[in-house]
């Protein structure tokens, strides 16, 4: 019994000291980012003005101008939530009929499965299937070679880059939610097509 009591201080303690690491490691980020947990940003097309917020309940509300304020807090739990994928769709649909408002066309994350820090990105209007792409984005240095699931909206398909400018390698379309982008271009994403 005590041999194993002590095998288990010695665990304890080595993640402990793994998680010191990963503090320190991180001081800089942590600078930028005071709340402990992920970080949810949003981003407008239009004029790459961003912002960012502690719940992404916070970070649809500003997406959507205040239209959508009862999505879930995770991200996780959202993309199950058919509910708030209905209403979201139907505010693209709207938009799209009123040509007027913003719509979600993507949201990115760091981690599989929807987690750790996302970015949502929103702009005019959905896509159209015309057989181009209707937006694009070069990711802030923050969010390059860092995308790992993503999950296209409002019509939009998702086509992920290496390089900015949409050069380099391609990997898409992503055209439904997708969990885990894969390893060709995991943690490699540094501009964004949206067909
Ligand atoms: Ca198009
Ligand atoms: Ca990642």
């Amino acid at each position: 019994m005590v041999g194993r009591k002590t095998r288990k201080a010695r665990a304890a303690a080595a993640v402990f000291a793994a998680a010191g690491a990963v503090s320190a490691a991180s001081a800089q980020a942590a600078v930028a980012a005071p709340e402990d947990g992920p970080r949810h940003c949003v981003v407008d097309l239009r004029g790459g003005e961003r912002s960012c917020f502690s719940s992404f309940t916070d970070a649809v509300a500003a997406a959507t101008d205040g239209r959508i304020t009862d999505a879930p807090a995770s991200p996780r739990r959202a993309a199950g939530d058919t509910a708030f994928r209905a209403e979201a769709k139907g505010l693209a649909a709207s938009a799209e009929a009123a040509r007027s408002s913003d719509v979600i066309q993507g949201t990115f994350f760091e981690d599989e499965n929807y987690g750790g820090d996302s970015l949502t990105v929103y702009g005019a209007a959905p896509c159209e299937k015309d057989g181009w792409v209707d937006y694009q984005l070069d990711l802030s240095d923050d969010w390059k070679n860092k995308i790992t699931s993503v999950q296209p909206w409002a019509n939009c398909w998702i086509w992920l880059y290496p390089e900015p400018g949409l050069n380099g390698d391609r990997d898409g379309p992503f055209k439904e939610n997708t969990p885990n982008i894969g390893p060709f271009m995991n943690d490699r994403t540094q501009s964004i097509g949206f067909s």
